[in-house]
């Protein structure tokens, strides 16, 4: 199986940790995002939004980080990090709903503007991820306290994906310490070999 990502792709990355924790063999192709290498006609025929992940997997083609996670868990019977229970897949499925439509837009809005814009950063943005953030972060910090994990006894993909995002807030110094279980979730995760192995360092 191809991967095709970035070393700074948060939605790559998760599908990496994913490979890494479930021993799923896979050749990492990184794609220049810096150079605009997404809006190749090559690479378009893989993604036509022009985003990394994409899977080849034996010439089955698929893109969107979270549904690469559960296809791949699926295929490969990683039934702990995406349990087949009915009520309990629900529920990694909608921590994973939840990572793309209310945490991913403000992480970005913030990491975008702090990290990458340079001096086209906007201010106003970063206002406004920042506010949305504290909306949203109290939400995960209370459902990390029965167990320390999201959905399970145990990380499950949705813990993977959504702890991704969570590195960016790390990297532009957002102040998790008002997030005690989230502190604590992410400093066992931040732990894992899969995690240490695909750290995008200290970003751009
Ligand atoms: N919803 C998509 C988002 C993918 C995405 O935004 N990827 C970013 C990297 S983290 C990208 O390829 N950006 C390139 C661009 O926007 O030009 C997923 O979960 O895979």
């Amino acid at each position: 199986m191809k991967l095709y990502g970035h070393p700074f792709s948060s939605n790559a990355r998760r599908v990496q940790i994913l490979c890494e924790e479930c021993g799923i063999p896979y050749d990492y192709v990184p794609v220049d995002l810096l150079q605009g290498a997404q809006y190749e006609e090559e690479f378009l025929r893989l993604n036509p939004n022009a985003k990394v992940p994409v899977i080849d997997d034996d010439g089955f083609l698929l893109w969107e980080s979270q549904a690469i996670m559960r296809y791949l868990a699926d295929k490969h019977g990683a039934t702990g990090w995406y349990p087949v229970d009915l009520e309990k897949r629900a529920v990694v499925d909608q921590w994973l709903d939840w990572n793309q439509t209310r945490l991913t837009p403000a992480t970005e809005k913030v990491a975008y503007n702090t990290l990458f814009a340079g001096d086209k950063a906007d201010q106003q943005a970063i206002a406004s991820g920042k506010a949305a953030l504290e909306k949203v972060m109290p939400i995960l910090d209370g459902a990390l306290h029965a167990t320390g994990w999201m959905a399970e006894e145990r990380p499950t993909i949705c813990d993977v994906a959504v702890a991704t995002n969570v590195t960016y807030l790390e990297l532009c110094k957002y102040d998790l310490g008002t997030y005690p279980a989230v502190v604590k979730w992410y400093s066992a995760l931040k732990e894992r070999e899969s995690f240490k192995t695909t750290a995008p360092g200290d970003g751009p």
